[in-house]
């Protein structure tokens, strides 16, 4: 799902990963490339023009601000902005408030976008992860061998199917009776495809839908389709005014395009997508886990809005301005190191803090010798935190490594590594703003 566009959005941010050097020129020839990959994905053009827009705009207005490097800042405002275009939320399915009156779910689109498929799929999601007992109607009546179809495919998942000898009108009224009778609690209404939008089908779907009153109206789109998919959606809705959307085929060479900005041109949320033929290729849509999914980059967009919370441009100065006057101690490290330890362990994230790689060289455990570290800060006073150089006195040293379970040689070997980062930070403080700093080692992660 989705590789394609993944694929050329990422070779889009190469442009900037590659360059330690960020310009204004390969800033834009990345927001170009970016704009290509969603028109290449089957982005209207006019979509893609104003989403990387946005994306720019956004840009421009943090980049003073932000301690992070350009590529995962535009990788945070892509994100933010695909969200944003797909819905931000998922849209839980409505079932029926009213008591004995089962919840009708009517499926509706063009020939061959999978609303068969799609009613035995949303069939047995229903019964296995919502508890309800459906019924599949078999309501096609144009097409000679759809019942046997949706007949088939309810069997394999064990799910009751109503069927007659009728018109689709009455099959649908007739299906509502059997399931009270049945206690069944939701029905599904599996409908005939059409060509294309015409008279006769839109006049018989318009009536299924006056004599059954859904609670929820779902219209079936191939991604595969792409341009064309939005094209009957915007025509079908101004007939029908269905209530969600389901994107089918995504696991196919679906470019994607059509999920990613069908719920924006049309005003309708996504509910579903398939990306299967089995009764359990179908997921509840939610924008954000397919934003992380097409950035290819989830770990880095939680990183940057966790590093964002931990490391605020405030907090980032104060830092540094005490490095600068030689007052980093016991203290602040700890601080450091609780931030860290709340941001996760992600890969080179040490490298985010200037000479924090040192704490870990010789270690097995990353997790551990930062629990050593913390155990001997916290066995310190609060005055020998605030002035490392205490710790020269030799009782001090037996009393800290005695109460953090350290011995005396664990205790000096972490005092040496501790002048060993100050000095390192000093080192990169006198040639550097702290902004250059920080953005220098947050690049690292991108490497
Ligand atoms: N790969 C893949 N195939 C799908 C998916 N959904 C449906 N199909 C296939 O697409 C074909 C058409 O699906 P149907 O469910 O029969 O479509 P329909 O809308 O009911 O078709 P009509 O009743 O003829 O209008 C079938 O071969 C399905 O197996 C999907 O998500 N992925
Ligand atoms: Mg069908």
């Amino acid at each position: 799902m989705f590789e394609y566009l993944q694929k050329n959005l990422d070779k889009a941010f190469h442009i900037l990963k590659g360059n330690s050097k960020i310009t204004e020129i390969n800033i834009a020839e990345t927001l170009k490339e970016i704009r290509i990959a969603l028109i290449d994905a089957d982005v209207h053009h006019q979509i893609a023009k104003e989403f990387v827009n946005k994306v720019k705009e956004k840009y421009i207005g943090k980049k003073v601000l932000s301690s992070l490097h350009p590529s995962q800042l535009i990788i945070k405002l892509m994100y933010d902005e695909l969200v944003m275009m797909m819905g931000k939320t998922n849209r839980e399915i409505s079932f029926s408030q009213k008591k004995n009156k089962p919840t009708i779910i009517l499926t509706c689109g063009l020939q061959g976008c999978g609303k068969t498929s799609f009613s035995a799929k949303l069939a047995f999601y229903l019964k296995n992860k919502k508890y309800k007992n459906p019924l599949l109607v078999a309501a096609d009546t144009h097409r000679a061998a759809a019942v046997d179809q949706l007949e088939i495919l309810a069997k394999k998942i064990n799910i009751p199917i109503f069927k007659e000898r009728n018109n689709s009108v009455d099959i649908v009224k007739n299906s509502m009776l059997y399931s009270i009778h049945n206690n069944l609690d939701v029905i599904i209404i599996d409908t005939a495809g059409r060509l294309a939008v015409d008279q006769i089908m839109m006049d018989e779907i318009q009536k299924i839908h006056h004599i059954s009153n859904p609670d929820e109206t779902l219209f079936i789109v191939d991604s595969m389709t792409g341009q064309d998919a939005i094209n009957t959606t915007k025509a079908f809705y101004k007939v029908l005014n269905f209530d969600g959307i389901v994107i089918t085929k995504l696991d196919g060479d679906s470019k994607g395009g059509v999920a990613i900005t069908i719920s924006s041109l049309i005003g309708k949320p996504i509910k579903f997508i398939s990306n299967g033929e089995k009764p359990n290729d179908i997921e509840l849509f939610y924008p954000e886990r397919i934003a992380n999914r097409i950035l290819g980059m989830g770990d880095i967009v939680s990183l940057v809005e966790k590093v964002q919370e931990q490391f605020n441009e405030e907090k980032t100065k104060k830092i540094y301005n005490k490095i600068s006057s030689n007052r980093f101690d016991f203290e602040d490290l700890l601080n450091q190191i609780q931030k860290i330890k709340k941001i996760g362990n992600i890969k080179n994230i040490l490298s985010m803090l200037p000479g924090m790689e040192i704490l870990l060289n010789n270690q097995k455990s990353k997790q551990n010798s930062f629990k050593e570290i913390e155990s001997m800060i916290l066995s310190m006073t609060i005055y020998e935190r605030r002035n490392p150089k205490l710790l020269f006195e030799i009782s001090r040293k037996k009393r800290i490594a005695m109460g953090s379970g350290r011995n005396i040689i664990d205790l000096d070997r972490f005092i040496q590594q501790f002048e060993k980062i100050n000095k390192i930070m000093k080192n990169l403080n006198a040639n550097s703003s702290h902004q250059q700093i920080i953005k220098n080692f947050l690049s690292k992660m991108m490497e």
